[in-house]
């Protein structure tokens, strides 16, 4: 588990046992699938939120994906609020009410369990970033599933064939266990044809940034990327960028990467896919390591961005006065 100081944050038991309580307090609008296995055969599990939890409604679905590199541990804890939150407040919270009855939300909380779980292990944090799968014919252990995503893998220089590097892309376009479970639930998530899910975050930490598409060029457009796409990007991850006081810009404005999962979600299934990335800001002393006493702050000031993605995401170009 973590050091006693940092107790308020919750390994993968603990997570666990959170949402399995989450759950049982609230069994109408909260439920939880296992959805695969990690390497080490950890549950990687998605929690749906929505009115009729156990129907498959018409309703626009939306996903969030948390802890794809291990020691940004945070970002469990920004998955956790979202499922008590919305869990406590459905009926009183006028927002969190409609959402509930109007969307299907997906939660994965933990995509990379084998790796948070390896950087807590020691007693003091090891720094530990990548999954926890052998290189075949390497010494070295781990992927990073950020550059992992079976779309222009390896294509750009945003991303390192040794396997050393802390951005490994990996032997193959999606050989990491763990970006196979979650590409295999999006892609489940195709009904008649058509994929349910239209907005999407994946939680990372740190520098307090709203991030967009694509990655790999430093184009605003590219093939499968038009102008108004671009622009109901900019314009919704603005204003979520107003709401939590993070920078918002294209994610190649930071530096290109290859292989990460917003260009996979874009660039195969349409999904209007951002990263946030969590406290502290880019100058930020904590690091990867923000003390538990930060936590309940810095993942209710993502509350309004998050409520902003799930009311836009019916029709992302409503954002640019463009609805279709
Ligand atoms: O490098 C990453 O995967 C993300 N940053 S982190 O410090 N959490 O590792 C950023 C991914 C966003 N994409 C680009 N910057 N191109
Ligand atoms: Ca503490
Ligand atoms: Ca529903
Ligand atoms: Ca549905
Ligand atoms: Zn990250």
């Amino acid at each position: 588990g973590f050091p006693p100081a940092d107790s308020g944050y919750h390994d993968h038991a603990e997570m666990t046992a959170a949402i399995d309580r989450y759950v049982r307090e609230h069994p109408t609008i909260l439920s939880r699938q296992v959805i695969g296995t990690s390497h080490e055969g950890r549950d990687i599990v998605a929690v749906k939120i929505s009115d009729n939890v156990r129907a498959d409604e018409d309703e626009p679905e939306v996903l969030f994906t948390h802890h794809q590199h291990a020691r940004e541990h945070l970002t469990v804890e920004m998955a956790l609020y979202v499922i008590r939150e919305f869990g406590e407040r459905y009926g009183s919270d006028a927002r969190i009410t409609r959402m509930v009855d109007q969307r299907e939300l997906w939660i994965i909380p933990d995509a990379n369990p084998d790796g948070g779980e390896y950087d807590i292990a020691g007693g003091t944090y090891r720094s530990w970033r990548k999954n926890r799968q052998p290189t075949p014919g390497s010494r070295y252990v781990g992927t990073d599933l950020n550059r992992n995503w079976p779309y222009q893998w390896g294509c750009c220089g945003g991303s390192s064939s040794n396997p050393s590097s802390l951005t490994y892309r990996g032997p193959s376009p999606g050989s990491a266990t763990e970006v196979g479970v979650v590409a295999d639930f999006v892609e489940s998530r195709v009904v008649g044809g058509e994929q349910q899910i239209r907005a999407h975050i994946d939680f990372h930490t740190y520098s307090e940034l709203v991030l967009w598409p694509y990655g790999y060029t430093h184009s605003d457009t590219a093939p499968g990327l038009t102008r108004d796409d671009r622009d109901a990007f900019a314009t919704v991850g603005r204003a979520m960028a107003a709401s939590n006081g993070y920078t918002p810009q294209q994610s190649s404005d930071l530096y290109v990467t290859d292989g990460s999962i917003n260009d996979w979600m874009w660039g195969v299934h349409r999904i209007f896919s951002y990263t946030f990335e969590m406290y502290p800001g880019p100058n930020g002393r904590d690091g990867f390591y923000p003390p538990d006493e930060v936590i309940e702050r810095e993942t209710a000031r993502n509350e309004g961005a998050v409520l902003l993605l799930l009311e836009n995401a019916d029709c992302m170009y409503r954002s640019i006065g463009k609805e279709r």
